[in-house]
């Protein structure tokens, strides 16, 4: 009985380790083709938040886009051959968004709502 008992262990050990080792193998796979990255969206309101996610809604190469009203920090997730962070970070300001280096045009800012017209840094 403990003979078979031991056997059942180093099996289930050795299948643990094939496992892990085979998601091992799939997480530096996807690390190669997507890139994540965080910067700073200016905003105010849930509004800015469904705006600014929007703006990256189906977009080709863009897997997540997820952004913080608490901390104003966009979070991305994409990939690189198929798009830059220069073009996702364009896409935002093009709905009337300033990030860290790219800045909305002021008629764009201008038609948001009152209420997400956020303080915008200096340019
Ligand atoms: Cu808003």
């Amino acid at each position: 009985m403990r003979k078979i008992i031991l056997i059942i262990v180093i099996v289930s050990a050795f299948l643990g380790f094939s496992v892990n080792a085979q998601g091992q193998g799939h997480e530096a796979h996807n690390s190669a083709e997507f890139k994540n990255d965080v910067f700073t969206v200016y905003g105010n309101c849930g509004m800015c938040e469904r705006t600014i996610e929007g703006s990256l809604k189906g977009v080709e190469g863009v897997t997540l886009a997820d952004w913080d009203k608490e901390t104003d920090q966009m979070t991305v997730s994409y990939n690189p051959e198929l798009i830059t962070l220069d073009a996702i970070k364009q896409k935002v300001a093009d709905v009337g968004y300033d990030s860290d280096t790219h800045r909305a045009k002021d008629e764009v800012y201008n038609s948001l709502p009152g209420c997400c017209q956020y303080d915008r840094p200096k340019s």
